[in-house]
């Protein structure tokens, strides 16, 4: 115990994890920069490397390119000799958020909320995981005429995996549409998405009709937090944890990054077989359990799939396949079309600029995505959707922009999903039309 101890003092960084504190980012930095020359993308790779930089975006040193935005968290302890050593190079930069715990709420705060009925759950605020395992329970009692809670599997910690089922009885055959929120421990923008999400249906399926129209077709199954221990961990120990944490190497290194374990062109782009990296893609293709439960409810779902949506934060996207290759998919022309409307819908709320395309057309190449391995299934209406905001807070988005952030994915979601409805169910789709003619029959009808 003491040569660990001792050991983890000598490197820092690892004795809140021995002893179970929280991480402490305590004058941590976030830097915007954008490399104008080949040389400057060499310099600032260099210091990535060798000061072993947080990189948020892209994931990668070797993905930093000329003229594309860089985000990178630099710990206190660093910061003036990075700094120098960005201007030896001429790097300028931009600093985003001068002191990163100010951003991140307490979650000893949370603990005495404790909401245990849902007329006083509080959407605009996020909530630790007890909270949302115990909103799952409150939300099927109350409203069982429309929703059911399944398990999907059990988390590499042993925890369930709850999604719910947003389903009214029908005696035609419906389809049914996935979404799934936090598969990166750290967005935590995305989890509150879906509760938002299944909280808007269930209030409004008697009085919306588009929403009334959808259920009549189409089942909805939405999971809360993909990577529950990851997201766990982010409220106990370390609030920018992305990946899941199973364990690697004897305990050298933890977790996967699950949005890199499906099985396309897996561990190829933007990815790395390194278990210390935070785009590590894991021993194998759904080598995780986390990914097994995905996959395995797909694959015997897919026939009745017609529409995967998986909610990540930030750069505010509506991605398109795919993530592994510039080249496009057949489906493109529609699937892009659809993402334009979504986008517009959206910006139509609050203003905010969502940029549609595809992953590797927008950003890098990114291999073995839950969205690109959906899509090659033959589910061509599969999204990755990139809420808020646009690189101010990044993963630390403050609460009082869950409600903006919320209303207007909604109302983009919801664009994708009447579209979907409409194409497959044709013939409810234009209703006004089918009002029109029944009216018309019945007056021919009167008449004569
Ligand atoms: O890199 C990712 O996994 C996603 N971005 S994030 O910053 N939330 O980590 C984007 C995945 C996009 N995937 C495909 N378009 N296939
Ligand atoms: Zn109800
Ligand atoms: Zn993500």
């Amino acid at each position: 115990m003491y040569l660990i101890l001792w050991n983890a003092g000598v490197l820092g960084i690892l004795i809140p994890q021995v002893l179970g504190m929280k991480i402490n980012y305590d004058g941590d930095q976030l830097l915007q920069i954008i490399p104008q020359n080949k040389d400057q993308v060499l310099c600032l790779q260099g210091i990535c490397r060798s000061s072993q930089l947080d990189l948020w975006k892209p994931l990668k040193p070797e993905d930093i390119n000329v003229r594309s935005v860089v985000h990178v968290r630099i710990p206190s302890m660093v910061l003036q000799p990075v700094k120098e050593a960005m201007l030896r190079c001429s790097l300028s930069f931009k600093i985003l958020v001068d002191n990163l715990t100010q951003f991140m709420s307490n979650p000893e705060e949370r603990k005495v909320r404790g909401e245990r009925s849902l007329s006083d759950y509080d959407y605009t605020k996020y909530h630790p995981m007890e909270d949302i395992y115990n909103w799952i329970n409150v939300m099927t009692e109350k409203h069982s005429d429309l929703v059911t809670q399944h398990k999907l599997g059990l988390t590499y910690e042993s925890r369930p995996m709850h999604y719910l089922k947003i389903s009214k009885p029908s005696n035609r055959p419906k389809k049914m549409i996935w979404m799934d929120c936090g598969i990166h421990a750290r967005e935590w923008i995305a989890p509150a998405f879906c509760q938002w999400f299944v909280k808007e249906i269930i209030q409004n399926h008697q009085k919306d009709s588009r929403i009334q129209k959808i259920l009549k077709n189409i089942d909805l199954y939405v999971l809360p937090v993909l990577n529950i221990d990851g997201y766990i961990y982010t409220w106990t120990t370390d609030r920018l944890w992305r990946k899941s944490r199973s364990k690697h190497e004897n305990g050298t290194c933890y977790g996967v990054d699950l949005n890199r374990n499906f099985n396309v062109k897996w561990c190829s782009f933007g990815s790395s077989t390194n278990c210390t990296s935070n785009s590590y893609c894991g021993a194998s293709p759904a080598s995780e359990p986390e990914t097994k439960a995905v996959v395995d409810f797909v694959e015997i779902k897919k026939s009745e799939m017609i529409c995967f949506l998986t909610i990540h934060s930030y750069s505010q996207y509506i991605l398109t396949a795919h993530g592994y290759s510039k080249d496009l998919p057949k489906s493109y022309n529609e699937t892009i079309k659809v993402a334009e409307m979504a986008a517009s819908e959206l910006q139509k709320k609050h203003g905010t600029v969502y940029k549609v395309g595809s992953f590797a057309n927008l950003l890098y190449e990114a291999s073995g995505t839950s969205q690109d391995w959906v899509h090659d299934l033959g589910i061509e209406f599969s999204y990755t959707i990139e809420l808020r905001d646009n690189g101010t807070y990044q993963f630390v988005l403050p609460e009082d922009q869950i409600q903006p952030t919320c209303e207007e994915t909604m109302a983009g979601v919801m664009t994708i999903i009447e579209y979907v409805n409409d194409k497959y169910f044709p013939s409810q789709a234009s209703t006004s039309f089918g009002h029109l003619y029944l009216y018309a029959l019945v007056f021919y009808i009167i008449n004569n």
